[in-house]
Parts: structure tokens; sequence; C-alpha cells
């Protein structure tokens, strides 16, 4: 049996399998989501779910993929139907039913916009991850990158993000519909603030007005999520197809342990997400770095000093001792004090849960997966904190390590003719220092990647030292085939 409509009817009231319980026929489409990857169904889909499952609400989702036709392909096999697989001590499995429907750019790029400028869309939500904001290091738009250009020259056919936002914004301009709030879900700071940037920067490239209306009408929540959410693998498929008794072509795995901290800064109608968990609050920064800095940045470290290191998954990396003891280490010494966290935030307890978390040996999170676009993820998750410990004067030696770890991570890449996943991967070949025998020219090759190392860090003495040391020293550990535990100093 596979997975649909008719699957709900029978498994209704299943010990162990939940189902929707409201009527997904009679319920709307309220919000467009663009990238209903693995963790907007895992994330903000269970908690609008979880919403319609106690209140009821015209929120069903829409979700337009930019790039690959995946998931509209698999799930629409099955009604749009997925499971989400609780992975903690028991498996708890939930029928997620509040995606309605995937649209993809291009050949249904149309209805897309038909979509986007509905009267019955309140909100449309973004998981497009940090690449698909086009910025530049400052953080403003950046107007020659290929795609903003691409959507310039063609306003009314977009094809990436901010582009379809301005353009469903211009037809409900044009036709007196009210706008439509945006919620960024990305582990950008300041995500909100940022993408509000860089759509009015684009609007203002269309058409004075449209902007004005926009900065006007349209609220940009800033929003900090978590959950950690393995990409699905064949034995996922297999298990949760067994458990559940049905054909799930593409279900979805997370932890326990889910947050969703959403700026208290807007009106307008909304599922009630604050009944099903959601907090809403002014202080969406503190929560934002605390998770960007906590956990991000301890997973990008392992991601790569684990990688290096030849440990495959988080759960591997973080029960090393040497591993552990890094990375509470790097979180005691140099993460926690960077910041002002939130009052109602035990931020040591904070701090020792995600590490708990690391080691849930129920969760298989390789640490490629999470290696992927770490041009982009050291600017939100490493820079920002070694710039405030240098404001400071705080150490840095950790983090300068956990920086040369990604820096080694590349070249051994590029020696070995691995594919990188970066946008930058194609510049990263064409660096002539990063193939460089000695640790400071590729440090300074690196450092001169100026749309991802601005100035005041690139020209610190300090950084560019303890760069050229710490990656030395990883160097000096392979050539001697020693543990990389003696690098990172904790054995
Ligand atoms: C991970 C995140 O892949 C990655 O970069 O660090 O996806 C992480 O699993 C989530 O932010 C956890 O909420």
């Amino acid at each position: 049996m596979n997975l649909s409509t008719q699957y709900l009817a029978a498994h209704q009231g299943h010990q162990n399998v939940s189902v929707p319980q409201y009527d997904r026929d009679t319920t709307g489409i309220g919000i467009v989501h663009i990238g209903p990857g693995a963790f907007h169904r895992a994330h903000q889909a269970v908690y609008t779910e979880d919403a319609m499952n106690l209140s009821g609400g015209n929120w069903g989702i829409c979700g337009v993929s930019l790039r690959s036709s995946t998931a509209r392909d698999l799930l629409s096999q099955q009604d749009y139907l997925y499971t989400l697989a609780i992975l903690d001590k028991a498996i708890r499995y939930q029928i997620i039913g509040a995606l309605r429907e995937v649209l993809v750019a291009g050949p249904q790029s149309d209805a897309i916009l038909d979509r986007l400028s509905a009267a019955t869309t309140r909100i449309v939500s973004l998981t497009i991850t940090e690449k698909g904001y086009c910025l530049n290091a400052d953080g403003a738009l950046d107007l020659r990158h290929p795609e903003i250009a691409a959507d310039l020259a063609h306003p009314q056919q977009p094809q990436g993000a901010i582009g379809f936002l301005v353009e469903g914004l211009r037809l409900r301009w044009a036709s007196g519909t009210a706008a439509f709030n945006v919620l960024s879900c990305d582990n950008v700071s300041g995500n909100g603030d940022k993408l509000r940037r860089a759509v009015l920067d684009y609007a203002r490239q269309i058409d004075a007005g449209l902007a004005d209306w926009i900065a006007e009408q349209v609220a940009f929540p800033n929003s900090m999520v978590d959950s950690i959410t393995p990409k699905t693998e064949d034995y996922t498929i297999a298990t949760v197809s067994e458990a559940i008794g049905a054909q799930d072509r593409w279900p979805i795995q997370r932890e326990q342990f889910t947050q969703w901290v959403i700026e208290d800064n807007w009106g307008g109608e909304r599922p009630d997400w604050h009944r099903v968990g959601v907090v809403f609050t002014s202080n969406v920064a503190g929560f934002e770095k605390a998770k960007l800095r906590l956990l991000n940045c301890l997973h990008s470290t392992l991601a790569y000093a684990g990688s290096l290191a030849g440990f495959n998954t988080v759960y591997e990396a973080a029960s090393d001792g040497g591993f552990q003891r890094f990375i509470s280490e790097l979180a005691r010494a140099e993460i926690i004090g960077s910041f002002e966290p939130p009052q109602e935030l035990d931020i040591e307890q904070y701090s020792r849960d995600v590490i708990t978390r690391f080691l849930n040996p129920q969760i298989h999170h390789l640490l490629s997966q999470i290696a992927w676009d770490g041009s982009q993820k050291i600017q939100m998750r490493i820079l920002p904190i070694l710039r405030d410990n240098l404001r400071l004067q705080r150490s840095t030696q950790r983090l300068c390590l956990s920086l040369a770890s990604w820096f080694e991570f590349i070249c051994q890449a590029l020696q070995q003719g691995q594919e990188i996943v970066d946008p930058l991967a194609d510049s990263f070949t064409r660096i002539a220092a990063l193939k460089s025998p000695d640790p400071a020219t590729v440090v300074q090759g690196f450092l001169g990647i100026d749309s991802v190392f601005p100035g005041d860090l690139a020209h610190n003495p300090v950084i560019v030292a303890q760069l050229g040391d710490s990656l030395a020293a990883l160097r000096d550990c392979r050539r001697r085939g020693g543990s990389i535990a003696d690098v990172l100093g904790v054995q």
C-alpha cells in the first residue's frame, strides 16, 4: 500500500503513527514556502501541522522548488503526505498533511506567481540556505550575483527566491491585493532584516514606488530555527515504510528537540503557532546567536576537523574524547561570553544540551552534509565570533583552529580532486595559493576571498598568525600520522 489519503482513514488512532486531525480536503493553502527541503518538512511544516491539528485554519503549504523537481515528483505520488520519524529513545511517527502541493520554478513559474499573488496566501516563508540570499560579505544584496542580475534583466520571469518574492509582491501591489508577510527560516543571523534589505535593494532597481510599498506593508520578522534533521537515506525509507505499513517515498527523520523563535513585531494572520511551542519574542537575536554559535559553529568544527580525522558522523566525532573536550572548551572559552544571551536561557546548560544532542546514537548525521557551503556558513558561524572576541580582547585560538580545519578540508579536496559542494567551488580551483605547501601562503589565499573575509579580519595580524600556526599544526599532524586530538590540544 502506498502512503496516500486512503491510508489515513485506515490508520486513524494507530498507537505509534499519528495522522492529520483536520480535514485536508477542506483546508485551503495560506502559506507559500520556498525551499521545501528536509529541514522545512521536519520543522516549520510540523509546527503548522500541529497548529492546524489544534486550531484548524487554512494554512496548507504550497512548496516552491527553485532547482530540483524531486520533492514534487516523489510526494505528488502520495498526495504530498510524508512521514516524520522522530528519533528518540522510542521512535515516533507522524504523518504530515500540511504540504498540499509543490511547484517547480521554470515549468511552473506561472503557477508559482499565481500562488504568490493570491489573496489567500498570507505568509511566504523560506529555507533557501545561506547562499540563497545572494549577499556580499557586508550582508547586502550582491547586485552582480548571476541569479540577481538574471532576474533584474527579466523581473517578470524570475528564477531566484528574491526575484519571486518581489514579482509576487509587485503583482499584489498592481492588483490592490494586501501584501503577504515574509518569514525567513534560515541559519542566517538577522535573517529577516537581511532578507528585507535584499528585497528592498532589488525592488528599488525595478520601481521605487514598489520598494516603498513593500517597505511599508511587508513584515520580515527575524526567526531562529532548530532541529537536527539528517538527510533521508535509503535505510530511512525502508524502516519508515515498514513501521507505518505503507510505502513512503520520501520520509523525514529528525531528533526530538525542536525550537522556533520568531520576532513578535508583525500583525497579520498566522497559524496558531504560539499554541504548539513557537516562542514569539522581541529578542530573537540572543536566541539566534546562541544557536548559530553554540550549535552550528560546533557542527562546522566537527564537520571539518572531524572529517580530517576520518570520522563520518557527528555522533562518531562527538563521541571521541579529544573532540568532545575540544568542542566543550571551544564553547566555554571562546563562544560563551562572546554575546549577550537571552535572560531566559541558561547558556551553560544550553551548551551542555547541544553536546548531549550530538551524542544521540539514533541520529546518523553525516559530517559531509554539514560540510556543504562552508564559504557561506563560516560567515554566520565563525567570523562573527572572531570579530566579537577581538573587540572584547578574548581568545580566538580555538576558533582559528576550527577555521583552519575548513581551509585544510578544502585543500585536501582540491588535492584529491574530490567534489566540493560550495558556491565558491570553482573559485577555489582557480586560487593557486590554495595549492601551496606553505601554510601562510594558503591562509593568504583564503583571506584574499573578499566575498567571504572582510578586511578587518583578513588583515588582523593576530588572526593571520593563529590561522597559519593552526594550519601548520594540522599539516604536521597529518605528515606524522599523528592524532588530530594532539592538534586540538586536548588528549
Ligand atoms: C547543520 C544544520 O547542516 C548544517 O550546517 O549545522 O543544518 C543544523 O543541523 C541545524 O541548524 C540544526 O538546527
